[in-house]
């Protein structure tokens, strides 16, 4: 489907970028695109032949010294990724090789592409629409194989068709509330003719699932940040080296270990969270430790999720103010050290919303799905990575829609209005009602050379 933000015209320079990720590499990719993509890159490295066939060439800068050779491929337009005429070439991947290639071909007439630009480009020229041109950006930064998978599909359009069918729903159903307005007399009611209230009700249930779907996507694209709070001693980088697969926080038996913050970067099912050791929470004299404590409450209330975790054989140690403080609907409490007790010993079923062991690994999968459940999150079969921009856009078109239910029954000119609104905010996912400055900012987050 062919779309173009109202408003943006596009630019004739012709852009470069070094494409691939900065540092040491076997190969780095530059490009290039835009009319003058050809001429600029044979003053590189001389002829480009045919387009999409590779060729070996020798890349020389303005004085005609060698700076690297590799391979060239030119892509005529409009069959290029932007759209326009790119050249790409690949070459060895040092920071510096690369930096001096990019050197030569905006001194042979290349402007430095802004973040985001050659994506930017190829949606202006209708080679993808916004959606699609988002979950580039997303797929690059996925953080689990689950992302990537969504990711793929937002970008082949699977998204924005669930957008679209929604929207024609919407626009054949205005056009026939239009249609009656001129016809109408007073004492016609529009919503009872037509079904108009009931076909309203059915793009509700639809926009419903594709809210759900779309915070599914949310979910797969941004993760969770996850803190692990509670006393001293009581297992929290224990857990935190279980969840990672790996020792990444010191464990010791003496209480208050920890004092920094532990970032550690896991998937839960496909799931991508932020996981966060922090430092027992206690009075202290300690300089140190008070400042790791102040992190810590900090860190439990930023949290999407904080595990409370105490040590099932001395359950009543540690304070609870600090607890009590956060939103419960964050928090699970976790009895750890499940190994320690023995079994059938009354009290402990009932301490927390789940007992495990940080040692023997007991409970951990009972806990895994206690954090998905509270987050939402489906672990979703065929699911697309979708933005919080998203979200806000089909709430309002959701607002919309009810308003156009409430109004007094009858009133096809503010029913009508209220679907062409729901229209618009259908369009901003899209990008094909978007406004400019929202353009920018969204691909102004990407990086350049994409
Ligand atoms: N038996 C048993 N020991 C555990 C378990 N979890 C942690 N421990 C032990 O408890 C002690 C403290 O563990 P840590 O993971 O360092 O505890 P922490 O909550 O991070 O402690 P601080 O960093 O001091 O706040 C260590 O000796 C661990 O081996 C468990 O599930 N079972
Ligand atoms: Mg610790």
């Amino acid at each position: 489907m062919s779309t173009r933000a109202s408003g943006s015209s596009l630019e004739v320079d012709t852009i470069a970028a070094v494409a691939t990720a900065p540092g040491a590499a076997g190969i780095g990719v530059v490009r290039l695109s835009g009319p003058e993509a050809l001429p600029i890159a044979a003053a590189v490295s001389g002829p480009l032949g045919e387009p999409r066939i590779a060729r070996l060439r020798r890349f020389r800068d303005a004085e005609g010294e060698v700076i690297d050779s590799g391979l060239v491929i030119c892509f005529s337009r409009p069959n290029s990724f932007t759209g326009e005429d790119v050249v790409e070439f690949q070459g060895h991947g040092g920071p510096v090789v690369l930096q001096m290639l990019l050197g030569a071909l905006l001194e042979a007439g290349a402007r430095l592409a802004r973040p985001g630009e050659f994506t930017e480009r190829a949606y202006l020229n209708g080679k993808m629409d916004l959606a699609q041109a988002e979950a580039v950006a997303d797929l690059i930064a996925s953080s689990s194989a689950t992302a990537v998978r969504a990711a793929n599909r937002s970008l082949a359009g699977e998204f924005s068709r669930q957008v679209h069918a929604l929207d024609e729903q919407v626009l054949s159903l205005r056009v026939f509330v239009e249609a009656s307005i001129d016809f109408v007399d007073e004492d016609i009611d529009v919503l009872e003719s037509g079904d108009v209230a009931g076909r309203i009700g059915a793009i509700q249930q639809g926009l419903v699932a594709l809210q759900q779907a779309s915070a599914q996507g949310v979910l797969l694209r941004d993760g969770i940040s996850l803190a692990l709070l509670g006393p001293p001693n009581v297992g929290k980088s224990s857990l935190l080296n279980r969840l990672a697969g790996e020792e990444r926080a010191i464990v010791t038996q003496v209480p208050g270990t920890t004092r920094d913050l532990v970032r550690v970067p896991v998937q839960i099912g496909g799931l991508p969270v932020e996981m966060v050791d922090t430092a027992g929470l206690r009075e202290t004299r300690d300089l140190v430790e008070r400042e790791g404590v102040r992190r810590a409450l900090h860190q439990g209330r930023e949290a999407d999720i904080v595990l409370w975790l105490t040590d099932l054989t001395q359950p009543d140690v540690g304070e609870t103010t600090a607890l009590e403080e956060l939103d419960q609907a964050r928090v699970i409490r976790v009895g750890n050290k499940l190994d320690l007790v023995s079994p059938g010993a009354d009290s402990i079923s009932t301490l927390g919303d789940v007992q495990i062991s940080a040692v023997t690994g007991a409970g951990i999968e009972k806990l895994v799905s206690l954090i998905q459940q509270r987050v939402g999150y489906q672990a979703p079969e065929a699911a697309f990575t979708a933005r919080q921009r998203h979200l806000q856009a089909l709430e309002k078109v959701a607002g919309h829609l009810a308003t156009s239910l409430d109004l007094d029954s009858g009133s096809a000119e503010l029913i009508a209005e209220e679907l062409r609104l729901a229209h618009l905010a259908l369009g901003e996912i899209v990008g094909e009602l978007t406004p400019d400055e929202l353009l920018g900012e969204i691909f102004s987050n990407f990086c350049i050379g994409k």
